[in-house]
């Protein structure tokens, strides 16, 4: 008997989260959908079934939950998470509360495995999970140095309200999400500024690479920016090696890996695009060449579906491995 539930269930990504979790075949026996109070009564279909979503309040915590995905924001992870595990569920929290606590395990299930044994897993940032993938496969490889991400990022990362802008930018309207227009724009602005002048966005990549590859000194820096794109995010990333690898031997690395898809004939314009992976579950890799400015330094382009990949998948991954390892 597996009671599965799923807080945040009618945003964005709580939607993916079901989805995946029928498409994955994933055991539950009992479901529930949490929302705040403004969209409980909404109703949602899992496995041929209508679910009313509910209200999250204290007292639903205790009702026996095997697994809670989380994905509310950091002030309901906060006050709930720590809630529903003290009530013996393992919960898989998309937010960014609990990533950089030394006494959580962050986790993307091609790169690391849950060593610290809490009931609270934290699901990376979108934009982090599919720039670690190839990361891992080049430092498994070559040995990584250093990297320097560039991120093109779609406007879902925003939530519902980043494509609304996108929308009303093409109507001609004004934003109400970002301070700019982002409709025939980019803006080298996500989540809020530090006084050293990165953003938020920009530092959880930095923070997250190193604690999930378990390299607490690796020299990382990212620019990250918002691009009008629906769905889908892009990391241009330029990264230095310990060793020195030919570009076919790196593109031969890429090509056996399982854990990524190489797209890479420029000549006859093969290489991954944002509209390519949306709505797919893989990391793709493309634009592979070397940096000539810098050693043993390699550029490539990296796409995948930020709401899938980059978050509803990877939790629901995280929850396969859980049961694999119950299991096995
Ligand atoms: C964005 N990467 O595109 C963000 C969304 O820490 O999980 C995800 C924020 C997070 O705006």
């Amino acid at each position: 008997m597996v009671k599965i539930a799923v807080v945040g269930a009618t945003g964005l990504v709580g939607r993916k989260m079901i989805d995946v979790l029928e498409k994955k075949d994933i055991p539950c026996d009992e479901l529930v959908l949490f929302s705040s109070s403004r969209s409980a009564g909404k109703e949602l279909t899992f496995r041929n079934k209508t679910y009313r979503v509910e209200e999250l309040t204290e007292a639903r915590t205790a009702e026996g939950f095997d697994y809670v995905l989380m994905s509310a924001g950091g002030s309901t992870s906060l006050k709930f998470s720590p809630l529903f595990e003290q009530n013996g569920a393992i919960v898989i929290d998309n937010s960014s509360a609990f990533r950089m606590d030394p006494t959580i395990d962050l986790i993307v299930p091609e790169v690391n495995r849950p060593v610290l044994n809490r009931k609270i897993i934290a699901n990376p940032n979108c934009s982090t999970i599919q720039s670690v993938i190839p990361l891992k496969v080049l430092e498994d490889a070559f040995g990584v140095k250093r990297v320097s991400y560039t991120t093109y990022q779609a406007v879902s990362g925003s939530g519902v309200n980043g494509i609304q802008d996108l929308k009303r930018g093409e109507n001609g309207e004004a934003p109400m999400n970002y301070p700019h227009p982002i409709y025939n724009n980019a803006i080298p602005h996500i989540d809020v500024f530090f006084e050293d002048g990165y953003t938020k966005e920009e530092v959880k990549m930095i923070e997250e690479t190193r604690k999930i590859l378990g390299l607490n000194e690796l020299k990382v820096t990212a620019t990250c920016v918002r691009v009008p794109v629906e769905n889908s995010h892009g990391v241009a990333m330029n990264v230095t090696l310990d060793d020195s690898p030919s570009v076919a031997e790196l593109k031969q690395v890429f090509d056996q890996n399982d854990h990524v898809v190489l797209q890479d004939d420029p000549q006859n314009n093969v290489y991954p695009t944002q509209l390519g992976s949306a709505g797919k579950e893989d990391v793709f890799v493309g634009r592979i060449r070397k940096d000539e400015s810098m050693e043993n330094t390699y550029h490539l382009w990296v796409t995948s579906d930020n709401l899938l990949k980059g978050a509803a998948l990877n939790a629901v991954q995280i929850l396969q491995q859980l049961i694999d390892t119950k299991e096995g």
